[in-house]
């Protein structure tokens, strides 16, 4: 058995009696209270997921098995002569909890490189699709066509046993992972590079390949790395991440789960709020022309905005009630390599203006920016421009993230997903105290 896979094994060995003895002790023990605004607004606060891959403070931001981003970035072994992690080091930490050693890290990258390729299918599924479809709309339906290819819904319909869901559960996140980039890289290039494509390098790391595929030149290896990592996981509240959950909990396997988050991933409350921030940004700049941004102007463009009914993008959060980690993270990768960009120096003019304005405006219960604020501007820099993509780059990162979830979850037996519902007139007799 590979290395990473036998730490995997001894990991859920010594969790499983923990999470059992919770449910038979302790399983009386309330950890929250409902009310009706949560009832009726999405859950929000509602603490009724359980998982130890990564945690959200609303002040402090994220931490992947109890590291801040920081110090996820500092621990983990990068490839020679680059500045951020490899993205199967962060896969191996976020499944076990522990720091890959190189050479541990070397043996998932070549094990991924050997399940790299694409289907011939999925090429013919991609081809057929009018080319004016959305990327994440492609991105999710060669996702779900691969759904043949997985091992637990053949093991499962063989009648295996449940404490060994996990194994084959990792068998397909792991098939899945390894061709996202691949799959990705082939929509970006079929959609706006002329249908040119670029074979993959057999001597690459994940995000190495990707950037190679891409057809971008370094440092943009590792702007995928960074990318990837950052995105990689958000809890699981989140609605990509809670619904790749949700649909696995049914035991569907990790093609159905994966393409399903990735359509949540889509809306533009959720991942697609980095397309719609370059959108915002575009706008702006056709309004005032060779004008070089002030404080004034923006300010007058923000308020603009919410006097239309549009949200700000990039601002506000339903958890975090400080500036978003990843996007500090990110900012400090723009002042180190682009300065000097006009839209880096738009994002933090911005940053400057709106959070006052959204305070002033009164309804944003967050007026700091998320991850979304700045992830476009630098993939703007790189030349990638087609912004209607960039959600696709989140994709693949929360892939990461949601996969080694659900591994765990099939590891700890976690059921199927079934919250219960009321009516109005329930609500409404609770609230008269009938
Ligand atoms: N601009 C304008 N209004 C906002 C914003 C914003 N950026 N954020 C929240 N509000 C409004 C929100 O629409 C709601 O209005 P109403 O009462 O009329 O329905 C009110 O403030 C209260 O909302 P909150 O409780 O602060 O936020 P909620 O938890 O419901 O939603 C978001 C969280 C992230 C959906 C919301 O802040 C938003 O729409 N932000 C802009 C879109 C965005 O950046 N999304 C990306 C999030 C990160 N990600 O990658 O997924
Ligand atoms: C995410 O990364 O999923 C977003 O920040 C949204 C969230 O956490 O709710």
């Amino acid at each position: 058995m590979a290395k990473l896979k036998e730490l995997l094994a001894q990991k859920i060995a010594e969790h499983r009696p923990r999470t059992q003895k919770l449910l038979k002790e302790h399983g009386d023990v309330k950890i929250g209270e409902v009310t009706i605004a949560q009832a009726i607004g999405g859950a929000r606060g509602v603490r009724c997921l359980v998982t130890d891959i990564s945690y959200l403070d609303p002040f402090e931001g994220i931490r992947f098995r109890g590291k801040t981003i920081p110090e996820t970035l500092a621990a983990l072994p990068k490839p020679e002569g680059c500045e951020y992690p490899f993205v199967e080091a962060h896969w191996w930490f976020l499944l076990t909890g522990e720091v890959p050693t190189y050479d541990e890290v070397m043996e998932v990258v070549k094990d991924w490189q050997a399940r790299r390729t694409i289907p011939q299918y999925v090429i013919d599924l991609l081809r057929a699709m009018p080319r004016d479809t959305h990327p994440m709309t492609m991105f999710s339906a060669a996702i779900l066509a691969m759904q043949r290819e997985s091992v637990f819904a053949k093991r499962y319909a063989q009648g295996m046993k449940k404490d060994e869901y996990w194994e084959p559960m990792f068998e397909d996140c792991t098939n899945l992972l390894a061709k996202l980039p691949s799959i990705a890289a082939y929509i970006y290039r079929m959609k706006y590079k002329g249908d040119e494509h670029i074979p993959p390098d057999p001597n690459l790391d994940w995000a190495g390949n990707f950037a190679h595929q891409m057809g971008f030149a370094k440092p943009y290896d590792d702007v995928a790395r960074m990318y990837f990592i950052l995105h990689s996981d958000h809890e699981s509240g989140n609605v990509s991440a809670h619904t790749v959950h949700l649909v696995a909990s049914a035991l569907s396997d990790a093609y159905y789960a994966l393409s399903a988050g990735i359509n949540g991933l889509a809306g533009p409350l959720h991942g697609l709020a980095n397309q719609e921030v370059l959108r915002w940004i575009q706008n702006f700049q056709a309004k005032f022309g060779g004008q070089e941004p002030t404080e004034e102007t923006v300010r007058e463009a923000l308020w603009e905005t919410l006097r239309s009914g549009q949200v700000i993008p990039g601002y506000g959060h339903a958890v975090l009630r400080k500036t978003d980690p990843r996007f500090t993270a990110q900012m400090e990768f723009a002042d180190k390599h682009m300065p000097d960009d006009p839209l880096f120096k738009l994002v933090k003019l911005i940053y400057k203006v709106a959070p006052q304005v959204l305070m002033e405006h009164g309804k944003a219960k967050n007026p700091w920016p998320n991850v979304d604020a700045h992830s476009g501007v630098i993939q703007w820099h790189y030349g990638l421009r087609e912004w209607d993509f960039y959600t696709v780059l989140f994709g693949v990162g929360r892939a990461v993230g949601v996969l080694a979830n659900i591994t765990w979850d099939r590891a700890l037996g976690y059921p199927i997903e079934r919250p219960k519902s009321v009516t109005t007139q329930m609500l409404e007799d609770v609230a008269s105290g009938k």
